[in-house]
């Protein structure tokens, strides 16, 4: 989705200078991606293709961090993956920094763009969303044995739910916009549901899943397919790699991917859990892992379920504190995006003995391969 040429956007041409890219900046266009951060395509006139992004500093102060675990995650997948894992690399400025500060606040890095690859926004067949399952779940096995504990954390207690429902309370009692009495209903909806939302994080506080480096944030268009054959070539947007859970990718990756709506749909009636997307996407991500421990498998379709109501709390803590966090581009998006998260949680806990099942026969078909 590229969106006008060059004319409008040149303060970020100029920062692209910054960079030793090839040739002179010939257009520049914002790819609209990611409620966070901004990116853009820049081209050259001598052809050449880069990536440059904005780091949003209120949701990652820290970019330094950022950069150091992007820097470790390279170095190990280099060193260990045989090169099936590609990495983008980001360019070091004129001036020989990993990011460059415009001193205004704002934090830029780039990097070139990975040639014959597409990004989508959404799966189009049930195949690609098992290839971004491989992506993400090839990702996780070359990282397997990575110490996770040598990560920083981007930010802070990111995928811990139980924390997240004290945000929630925490902007519930200030109701700072005066929006509480709109969402009554969605809030009493997310308080329901603490218990069984917090299942997973309870079993990671008491030892029983391993900690792992993660991605976290695992969405279809943070993998890049190759465009002719759309295989799974390279896993982008490592800003969140933390320690985390291997239920956690997986999990984000069915709330976003294999929901039969966009997230932000406003037709509620279109929401619901594609279940053969979700088991395209449970097949390619343990045929790609086969690392994951027989506990971290039995609670996958848990991590769909956390992932779901956790980020439809975030959507709601941030529509109640005035759309600080996440992006909007109307009036109520952000409630509009937690209405489809609770509408797709319903609908799990529906299909939750098909979505148990789906795993476990997969994870038998995945084991019997391997025997033979
Ligand atoms: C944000 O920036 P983007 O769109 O890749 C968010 C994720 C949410 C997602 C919801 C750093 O990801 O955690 O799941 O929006 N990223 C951050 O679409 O908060
Ligand atoms: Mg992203």
């Amino acid at each position: 989705m590229h969106t006008d040429i060059c004319a409008g956007f040149a303060p970020q041409a100029e920062i692209a200078r910054r960079f030793p890219i090839d040739g002179e900046v010939a257009s520049l266009s914002q790819i609209k991606s990611g409620h966070i951060n901004e990116t853009y395509l820049v081209t050259t006139d001598k052809g050449s293709r880069y990536i440059l992004q904005w780091i949003n500093r209120y949701v990652f102060p820290n970019v330094e961090a950022i950069m150091q675990n992007m820097s470790a995650i390279s170095a190990f997948l280099r060193q260990h993956s045989q090169g099936k894992m590609a990495m983008i690399s980001y360019m070091d400025t004129l001036d020989g920094r990993n990011y460059y500060d415009d001193g205004k606040g704002g934090a830029w890095r780039l990097y070139r763009f990975v040639p014959d690859s597409i990004c989508l926004q959404r799966a189009e067949t049930a195949e690609d969303f098992y290839e971004s399952a491989r992506g993400f779940g090839g990702f996780q096995y070359a990282l397997r044995d990575f110490p996770a504990e040598q990560l920083k954390e981007t930010i802070e207690k990111f995928h811990d739910t139980p924390d997240r429902y004290r945000k929630f309370r925490e902007a519930i009692e200030a109701d700072d916009c005066g929006r509480l009495g709109e969402v009554q209903g969605e809030v009493n909806f997310a308080l329901e549901r603490e218990e069984r939302s917090c299942r997973l994080q309870r079993l990671r506080q008491e030892g029983r899943l391993p900690i792992r480096a993660t991605h976290n944030d695992t969405k279809i268009n943070n993998v890049l397919l190759d465009e002719n054959t759309r295989k799974a070539l390279c896993v982008i947007d490592l800003d969140t790699v933390m320690p985390g859970l291997s239920a956690h990718d997986f999990g984000d990756a069915i709330r976003f991917g294999a929901s039969t709506a966009a997230e932000d749909e406003t037709d509620l009636g279109k929401v619901r859990l594609n279940l053969d997307y979700f088991r395209a996407f449970t097949r390619g991500y343990l045929e790609a892992c086969p690392s994951l421990t027989d506990t971290e498998v039995k609670v996958l379709a848990q991590g769909a379920y956390a992932m779901t109501m956790e980020c439809g709390i975030r959507f709601l803590t941030d529509y109640l504190m005035g759309d600080k966090y996440f992006a909007i581009d109307r009036e109520k998006h952000n409630l509009d995006r937690c209405r489809t998260q609770f509408k797709l949680a319903e609908d799990m806990e529906r299909k939750w003995e098909e979505m148990e099942s789906i795993v476990a026969e997969e994870y038998e078909r995945v084991k019997a391969a391997a025997m033979v």
